[in-house]
């Protein structure tokens, strides 16, 4: 069965791979899953029709039969799940590599987030000058910490993984900001994740939307 998963109709990173229908479309591929895009406008993401797949009316969703999917990790943890590829056999390396999942999504995001809305939403509050220095140190600190762990291996745990995956599209989010630079073996890791021809596909799908070239799906 062929699922269906949700997209913006315009992203606003303009096709950079930044929203988090990359991560899924990245997962599908690595699996060699095809799959079918329903885009969406930010006011169909707020209608009944969306919300009633997606209680908080974003994007991506996932749908497989009867099956409707929200939150990334969730979503690629099902498509791990279900197909070989994304996690390893053995039990003990599999759950190490989940745990890298639930690290990207609930360790390391989150402070790169903070960065995100400081600089987009509280651009003109008179405390942002303060506050955002503040959020770059939390994002160094998880990103040494990052950094020591990787040492001088090419994936987190053994063979690439959705522990890697999740880890590079959470991390991807700092290209902008510098703040990856001071780490010469995480800008290394997310190339070597970059350079797979699973990513190649994803990337080139998604920016297919922006600039006109996507098939309808
Ligand atoms: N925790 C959820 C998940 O992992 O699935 C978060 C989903 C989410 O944040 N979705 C965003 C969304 O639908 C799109 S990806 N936002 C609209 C809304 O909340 O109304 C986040 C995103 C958006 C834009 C960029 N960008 O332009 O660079 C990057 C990432």
């Amino acid at each position: 069965m062929i699922p269906t998963i949700t997209a913006f109709a315009a992203s606003p990173d303009r096709g950079q791979g930044l929203a988090r229908d990359t991560r899924v479309r990245w997962a599908l591929e690595e699996v060699g899953q095809p799959y079918e895009v329903r885009l969406l406008s930010f006011a169909e993401m707020k209608e009944p029709t969306h919300l009633a797949l997606h209680p908080f009316g974003q994007i991506p969703t996932y749908e497989e039969g009867d099956l409707a999917l929200f939150e990334t990790g969730s979503i690629i943890l099902h498509i791990a799940n279900n197909h070989s590829g994304l996690l390893p056999d053995d039990g003990n390396a599999r759950a190490r590599a989940i745990t890298w999942m639930f690290a990207a999504i609930n360790t390391v995001e989150p402070p790169i987030l903070e960065l995100v809305t400081a600089r987009l939403l509280e651009g003109n509050k008179p405390w942002n000058m303060e506050r955002v220095p503040l959020v770059e140190d939390r994002i160094r600190n998880r990103l040494m910490q990052l950094s020591a762990r990787l040492g001088d291996a090419d994936w987190l745990d053994g063979a690439f993984s959705a522990g890697d995956l999740m880890m590079v599209h959470v991390l991807q989010r700092l290209k902008l900001s510098g703040l990856l630079n001071g780490y010469p073996n995480l800008s290394g890791f997310v190339a070597r994740a970059e350079a797979r021809p699973a990513y190649k596909r994803a990337f080139d799908a998604q920016l297919a939307v922006f600039t006109g070239n996507a098939p309808s799906g």
